[in-house]
């Protein structure tokens, strides 16, 4: 969280973090296109040829007051592929509130459990507390066929106590309800630190 009192806003970031290919950049992608230009930014993109995400994708929202202050969502995605460990990292710095986007798919659920042991490593490693972290997790691809219920995806993540939502990022089913949920955790943590 950092506050600019001159200008009186309150930055906040938001980290969609999850293995390669679970649709991280597509639920940005969703929010920027069905957002009124007003009140976003435009979304940075920084992709490799094969259309990954190479760096991160960004996107800025400001919406509504909090104690006087105009927030500002800050909302990033992670690479996924296994080599930018140390990109994740440094994405993660000065995070507010995560969103775990799993892949539902049946085959993807190493990954999915690589990437989340990751995610703690990680902050840990920066100084975070894990279990104070606002954090949603996100069960997306439920438009699939070979996919896990959602229960054992939760479980299977250690998750428990985490809310859980179902998503079709590419046709924005869940995006926004997952967005809400995170907005409102981080927001309810940040206006008991003000
Ligand atoms: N069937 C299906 N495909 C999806 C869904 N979300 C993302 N994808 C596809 O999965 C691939 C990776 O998505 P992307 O958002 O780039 O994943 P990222 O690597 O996590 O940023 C793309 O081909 C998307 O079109 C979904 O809910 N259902
Ligand atoms: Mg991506």
């Amino acid at each position: 969280m950092f506050i600019n009192w001159r200008l009186r806003e309150l930055n906040l970031k938001i980290v969609y973090y999850g293995p390669a290919l679970s649709g991280k950049t597509s639920n940005l992608q969703y929010i920027h296109d069905k957002t009124d230009p007003s009140i976003r930014s435009e979304m940075v993109s920084l992709k490799t040829r094969g259309d990954r995400t190479l760096y991160f994708d960004f996107l800025q929202l400001e919406l509504g007051r909090i104690a006087g202050l105009k927030p500002r969502f800050n909302l990033y995605t992670v690479p996924g592929q296994t080599y930018y460990t140390g990109t994740r990292k440094l994405v993660l710095q000065g995070v507010d509130g995560i969103v775990f986007v799993a892949d539902s798919q049946r085959e993807r659920l190493r990954e999915n459990i690589e990437s989340i042991q990751e995610m703690w490593d990680n902050l840990r490693d920066l100084g975070y507390n894990p279990e104070e972290m606002p954090l949603v997790l996100q069960c997306n691809k439920r438009d699939l066929p070979n996919i896990l219920p959602t229960s054992v995806l939760h479980e299977r993540l250690g998750l428990n106590g985490v809310p859980c939502y179902e998503s079709v990022a590419i046709q924005g089913v869940g995006v926004f309800d997952t967005l809400k949920a995170i907005i409102n955790r981080v927001v309810a943590k940040a206006q008991q630190q003000l």
